[in-house]
């Protein structure tokens, strides 16, 4: 049940705003960006549905907790500027959000407060993301990251 939590949240905070989408070919249909037109509706092996992993490094801002239902693991991470969206667009901004793991995770050693570097692979099925993360490791505290709740 979690997961699907996860991955509405996932889909609400990219794709109906925060991740404000890049409309800059007018006339042009989104998606077929380096598509040839007689490859058009097969995916690109370098499109939306191939694994892209993505180094993010972010803040701990919650974790999952057995007495808090609704709660994720959410890191306020680093711009990903080659992040690849379910159009083929490229770049996701820094941002608050939920990052999910269809593959298991130890964040036993992980607190909240903490700035974390993670491997994040991520596919797309459609518009529906999946993702795994994987080497995630606790930074120095003087890492600076930037991001957006740090400009003060
Ligand atoms: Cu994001």
């Amino acid at each position: 049940m979690r997961s699907c939590t996860i991955i509405a949240a996932f889909v609400s905070l990219c794709f109906l705003g925060a991740c404000d989408g890049s409309h800059d070919q007018d006339g042009t249909p989104s998606g077929v960006q380096g598509a040839e037109p007689d490859g058009a509706g097969e995916p690109n092996a370098d499109g939306p549905a191939a694994r892209h992993t993505y180094t993010v490094r972010g803040l701990v801002v919650d974790l999952p907790a057995p007495d808090r239902p609704a709660s994720d693991f959410v890191l306020e991470h680093e711009e990903i500027p080659d992040f690849v969206r379910s159009d083929g667009s490229l770049g996701m901004p820094a941002m608050r959000m939920p990052f999910s793991s269809e593959e298991p995770i130890d964040l036993s050693r992980i607190e909240i407060g903490d700035k974390v570097e993670l491997e994040w692979i991520v596919w797309w099925d459609g518009s529906y993301p999946h993702s795994i993360i994987r080497n995630i490791r606790v930074l120095d505290p003087a890492t600076p990251l930037a991001l957006p709740g740090e400009g003060g």
